[in-house]
């Protein structure tokens, strides 16, 4: 399965994927998961939000057990963020039909469409629009950098736009949703553990400032003259960073759009897109609120309008506590137990545990390197993974 996941939306120069949401690379990432569900017997369905679904039972059940995860990745991101973990679904259910046991619940293995955002900007659009968690027109008024609109892109790739929407019937049948994900972060590598256990992801957003200056010419304005956005910008960055440290939290400008882009040009509007990430909501609200006020002091200063938009965001999520202690308990082992941790990375297991008992494996990334085509996970840690999810999902849907 691995190999034949991998050349799909692989860039040959950076090494890392572009698989972004209605694009070609999405669309065979999605027609590797239907012969993947088809492949095994599996009922294979498309929800009105374009999240796919591989079933084993009823998928009109109730109390269904769901693992998965998601396909699409940011620019030139790692093999492992999302595919891991349908891969790993895939295999575990492969390795409980081996054990031949007898499944009483209905299971499914899904696939979210969007989780990354990287071409609309917004993270988890599938599980956000199946909870409910972003309106029908929240989601028509999404554009990607060329201005097309999501409910065009996804017509032409094929789906429905009229039908995307919070699909409650659907989420009111699941039992508990399980996501196996790559660890983002070097826990797992310090304490010397292959799988761990999620207990919470840090509250998180994307928020775009844009600055607008003055066009000119590099050459001949005096410096005096000038209402450079780029200065602006670049003191908005350090306090970001400034802020972060402060709070210990984590702030990144990690995409910039320039206009008009000219090396000999004074821009006229840099754009900047802000990551930020805190433990709770309060020191969140002081680092946004920090680097907001700070990007407008400087503003005043440079004569560049500051304008802030904020574009994404997921509050605290914290596991369902009994989902999450019977996979303590499933996975105990030895009784040496099985490391929980929290995680600053958003994840669709975060947007559905509104809706739905949802938890999360982590498996070892051994540097911690994630959204980067360095990105990695041994072998045998993935294995154990695979073990890990089958023997949950035996615990959780079978007897
Ligand atoms: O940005 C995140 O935390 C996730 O990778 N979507
Ligand atoms: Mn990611
Ligand atoms: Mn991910």
């Amino acid at each position: 399965m691995w190999r034949d996941l991998a050349p799909i939306g692989r860039d040959a120069g950076s090494g890392g994927y572009r698989r972004y949401a209605w694009t070609a690379a999405d669309a065979d990432c999605r027609a590797w998961f239907k012969d993947q569900a088809e492949s095994r017997g599996l009922t294979y369905e498309v929800d009105r939000n374009g999240n796919q679904w591989a079933w084993l039972g009823d998928p009109e059940g109730t109390d269904a057990v769901v693992t998965g995860s998601h396909l699409d990745s940011v620019p030139d991101g790692g093999a492992f963020d999302g595919p891991l973990g349908v891969v790993s679904s895939f295999a575990a259910l492969d390795e409980l039909r081996s054990r031949g046991v007898e499944f009483t619940r209905p299971l499914a293995i899904g696939n979210f469409g969007d989780e990354e955002g990287a071409r609309f900007g917004l993270a988890c659009v599938g599980s956000r629009l199946a909870a409910g968690r972003l309106t029908v027109e929240q989601a028509h008024a999404l554009r990607d950098g060329d201005g097309v609109p999501l409910p065009h892109a996804m017509e032409k790739a094929g789906y429905d736009p009229s039908t995307i929407g919070p699909d409650p019937e659907r989420l009111a049948r699941i039992g508990a949703f399980v996501e196996l994900h790559v660890e983002q972060g070097r826990a797992l590598d310090l304490s010397g553990d292959p799988v761990g256990i999620a207990s919470a992801i840090w509250p998180h957003g994307r928020w775009r400032y844009d600055f607008t200056g003055e066009a000119n010419h590099a050459g001949t304005t005096r410096l005096v003259d000038r209402r450079d956005p780029m200065l602006t910008y670049a003191q908005t960055v350090l306090a970001a960073r400034r802020e972060a440290e402060l709070a210990g939290a984590v702030a990144t400008f990690g995409k910039i759009v320039v206009e008009p882009n000219g090396v000999n040009a004074i821009a006229s509007l840099v754009r900047g897109w802000l990551d930020s990430r805190a433990a709770d909501q309060s020191t969140l609200d002081t680092v946004i609120a920090g680097i907001e006020q700070a990007a407008r002091e400087q503003g005043e200063r440079d004569g560049v309008d500051v304008r802030v938009t904020r574009e994404s965001f997921t509050p605290v999520v914290e596991f369902a506590h009994a989902l999450r202690d019977e996979l303590g308990r499933i996975l105990g082992g030895d009784g040496g137990g099985i490391p929980v941790l929290g995680t600053g990375a958003g994840h669709d297991a975060g947007i559905l545990s509104a809706s739905v008992p949802t938890a999360m494996l982590f498996v070892r990334n051994p540097t911690g390197v994630s959204h980067s085509p360095a990105e990695h996970a041994g072998e045998d840690d993935c294995l154990a993974g695979v073990t890990a999810l089958a023997d949950v999902l035996e615990g959780l849907a079978c007897r």
